[in-house]
């Protein structure tokens, strides 16, 4: 090596081996034969860090040079998974690393498998964060990820007798071999305290913060590699430490208490991600954290940028913040206070620099899910924050007046504070130059109904970016027969260009490409048993169809609606057992927030007929159910191969966008579905024909919920086959030791005793249509040239789904960023 980056390039195998030794030897005293599994995936991670670091560097150089507009992507999740494998298929010289490997006598999948996930979100929010991360890399575009190194992320789950239990992830037990601490940027970040107000010699205000607690944010940068293109862009991660570590000193001071407070703030703050999606926990650590990370992000991009440019007042054309959800939303505070307490610009010049800077994506319109903070906890822990917005609040009051001059209504439904409260959807819509759902129905809904005040005063800010998820991740390295089989019937810019999977359609009507893609999906599906087998125990056949629902556990999303059609269809097999009945797998896999009881007793609910069906011989194995245990990033890769029918079944109106559906459209699965989030754009492009779609619209739903909702009693009375299900929930059928145990449940669905709204998401109100649409999945599967038809229609028209289209409009539409070329 001459550390030349183009030593990089032409990496040879022999090169890569003599890394992996090498590592062996310094970090483990070992020769590679002597390693243990997780000694090897150590040594290989640490030599691909090694190949990429030059790439790193040189990316970072050009960036610097062209003096780039670069996106500040603020998340609080980042659902990375796990990043080797996905690093070596970007790299350019995967084949010489894999070719190294093999001639290791090394078992790539086994090192794969040894590295934890990086499960440092909840689901969808955060997955989308990683593979937007993916496609800017791969796009070459400039772009930092900015989040939380949280020691615990996302739980590990564990199914015992049928319930789950929460186990602490502890991802960096070993720590990472692929990350770079980075003291040289660390910052403080201050909370609590009271902001102190004097005036200079000119009669200015000026403003600081006294008598607060600090911390030291400490930055963790993980590499983000760009397919094929030497581009390496930076996932930045904040962990706290105590700013002056404990001494004495504080001792002898009388300061004990203040010094091991700041010592457990600093533990604290990054311990562990707040396992919820689509919930606010209302928890003044969970403010902490966003105003941590938040801080420490903004005050370094502003930092990087004034190291190289002198007018502060330009620095919308080189940044630009994307907050992910109203979590980053302390983004606006803080870069007001930055503005005018560090670099001392007045009201109206901080506020004009901030509104080009920041922008704002709406993920949810569920209302438990909207962020509201009480003002006491808000000003408390931040004070100087929550005077700007105080501030920020006054102003856009009156501006509301001056639009709408004596309609109260539209200032108590519009202000950031009010009630008592600091609502930071608000806060981003007023400060944001952008305002974006992530899919078509879920922006018209946005505009329409939930932000219609926002988008009547505001029109020009509202915009839609429909989600979209990576083909790398998701078929090239999940997926690998159908990679190869895409690639050998169109060739391989699929890869770096989905729209280009549009040319397969002219082989889905040809029997032998049909077969060649019914062949490869029997091949995942049987991989999947093999994983079921292994991990819960179960037979499953692989040529029954594979019918999967996998996401987090939410009433929403109706895993329940589900369970309950998997019920009836056991009534309807036992009662009438010569019924033709196409054999059956239902895979489920979910994670329950841990305070979610309804949820958890919903998982329960499904492994309890799991074992009733699993274990009842009389039905000759027609039907399967599995859960399958902590559902996350790298077992997802096994699951969408595999699938041949995709559940999407959410109540209409409520999933903003989803990408597990697009996940498995990309694999060659069907969409059993509602008219809801990008259901709706997926089908548009595949065509109707080619999914199945059922239920109540969402004007239906809106409509109900507007008007006081539905009679499900009614259904209860008259469907007989709903009314066995039900009763069955309360019987014992499923829970013979404990009757009781489903109660919650089925009062849920009727209202009986509790004060609720009763079946709040329809799932009654859909039964009957969801059974219609699951008879013609099995009418359709029985056709094997149509089916697979269809599937091989899906594959070919998820192009719009990929995550680099998604990009391009963001860059397009919001960030206005250049393509990089880097050269090595
Ligand atoms: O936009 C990513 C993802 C959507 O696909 C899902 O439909 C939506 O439920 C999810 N939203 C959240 C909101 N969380 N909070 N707060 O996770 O976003």
């Amino acid at each position: 090596r001459t550390g030349l980056i183009n030593d990089v390039v032409e990496l040879t195998s022999e090169q890569f081996k003599f890394k992996v030794s090498e590592n062996a030897k310094n970090i483990f005293r070992k020769t590679i034969d002597e390693l243990d599994d997780r000694q090897k995936f150590q040594a290989v991670a640490y030599a691909v860090k090694d190949v990429i670091i030059d790439e790193w560097i040189a990316t970072h150089r050009v960036y610097d040079k062209k003096d780039v507009k670069t996106v500040y992507y603020l998340s609080m999740e980042f659902l990375m998974g796990r990043a080797l494998g996905n690093i070596i298929i970007n790299l350019s010289c995967r084949d010489e690393i894999k070719k190294a490997i093999k001639e290791l006598g090394l078992d790539i999948n086994v090192i794969e498998d040894q590295e934890p996930d990086a499960a440092l979100g909840n689901g969808g929010l955060g997955r989308l964060a990683a593979c937007f991360l993916d496609s800017l890399a791969t796009l070459g575009y400039p772009a930092y990820g900015c989040g939380i190194r949280y020691k615990y992320g996302f739980f590990q789950q564990k199914i015992e007798d049928g319930y789950q239990k929460e186990v602490p992830e502890d991802w960096l037990r070993y720590g990472n071999p692929l990350e770079v601490r980075r003291d040289e940027y660390a910052c403080e970040v201050k909370f609590g305290g009271y902001t102190r107000t004097f005036t200079d010699e000119n009669g200015r205000s000026h403003f600081t913060q006294d008598g607060y607690q600090s911390i030291r944010a400490i930055p963790y940068d993980l590499p983000i590699v760009g397919y094929s293109n030497n581009v390496v862009n930076t996932l930045r991660i904040w962990d706290a430490e105590p700013l002056v570590s404990f001494n004495l000193d504080e001792f002898d001071k009388g300061d004990y208490h203040a010094a091991v407070e700041q010592e457990n703030l600093a533990k604290t703050i990054t311990e562990v991600l707040y396992p919820n999606d689509n919930h606010m926990s209302g928890k003044e650590l969970r403010l902490k954290q966003q105003y941590f990370f938040i801080s420490a992000s903004v005050q370094t991009a502003v930092k990087k940028y004034m190291d190289k440019h002198k007018d502060i007042k330009k620095l919308h054309e080189k940044v630009v913040f994307q907050m992910n959800d109203t979590h980053p939303t302390l983004t606006v505070a803080e870069l007001m206070r930055i503005l005018m307490d560090v670099y001392m610009l007045e009201w109206d010049e901080a506020w004009e620099v901030t509104t080009k800077c920041v922008a704002y994506t709406n993920h949810t319109i569920m209302s438990e899910a909207l962020e509201k903070w009480p003002i006491e906890l808000f000003s408390r822990l931040l004070p100087r924050c929550y005077q700007i917005i105080e501030e920020i609040n006054r102003r856009f009051c009156i501006s509301i007046e001056e639009k709408y001059p004596g309609d109260r209504g539209k200032v108590e439904r519009m202000a950031i504070i009010y009630d008592g409260q600091v609502k930071m959807a608000h806060l981003a819509i007023a400060a944001g130059f952008s305002v974006n759902g992530v899919a078509r129905l879920h922006t018209e809904i946005l505009k329409n109904q939930e932000l219609k005040d926002f988008y009547e005063m505001m029109p020009e800010k509202f915009n839609n970016k429909t989600n979209g998820i990576t083909q790398r991740r998701f078929l090239l390295h999940a997926n690998p027969l159908l990679a190869e089989w895409v690639t050998g019937k169109i060739g391989d810019e699929w890869i770096t260009n989905l729209s280009h999977i549009k040319e397969l359609e002219v082989y889905a009507d040809d029997r032998k490409c049909q077969k060649e893609f019914m062949n490869i999906k029997y091949k995942n599906k049987k991989r999947l048993a093999e994983y079921i087998k292994k991990h819960n125990g179960i037979d499953v056949d692989p040529r029954s169809i594979f019918d999967v629902q996998v996401k987090r556990l939410h009433e929403y999303k109706r895993q329940l609606l589900n369970i309950l059609h998997v019920m009836y269809l056991y009534n309807e097999i036992k009662e009438h057992p010569e019924k033709e009945f196409y054999p059956r797998t239902f895979v489920f896999g979910a994670k329950a927030a841990a305070g979610y009881k309804i949820a958890k007793l919903t998982i329960k609910l499904i492994n309890s007929v799991a074992d009733v069906i699993n274990n009842d011989a009389s039905i000759e194995g027609k039907l399967k159910v599995v859960f399958i245990e902590d559902y996350k990033v790298s077992n997802a890769e096994i699951i969408f191969a595999a699938a041949d029918v995709s559940e999407q079944i959410s109540t209409a109106s409520k999933e903003a966008s989803g990408t597990g559906n697009m996940k498995f459209m990309l694999n060659g699965a069907l969409t059993l579905g509602t008219m809801d989030g990008a259901n709706v754009e997926i089908v548009e492009e595949v065509g109707e024909e080619n999914a199945f779609i059922f239920g109540l619209s969402s004007d239906e739903v809106i409509n109900y919920e507007q008007n006081g909702g539905y009679d499900p009693m009614k259904i209860f009375n008259e469907d007989m086959d709903v009314r066995k299900v039900l009763m069955q929930l309360i019987n014992g059928f499923y829970a013979p030791d404990d009757p009781e145990r489903f109660r919650d449940i089925y009062n849920s669905l009727l209202n009986t005793k509790s004060t609720d709204v009763a079946d709040r998401y329809f799932i009654l109100k859909d039964f009957r249509a969801y059974i219609e649409a699951q008879k013609a999945v099995e009418e359709a599967y029985k056709d094997e040239k149509r089916w697979a038809k269809s599937a091989i229609l899906n594959v070919a028209n998820a192009g719009k789904f990929s995550s680099d289209r998604t990009i391009e409009e963001y860059v397009k539409d919001i960030w206005k960023l250049k393509k990089v070329k880097v050269e090595v």
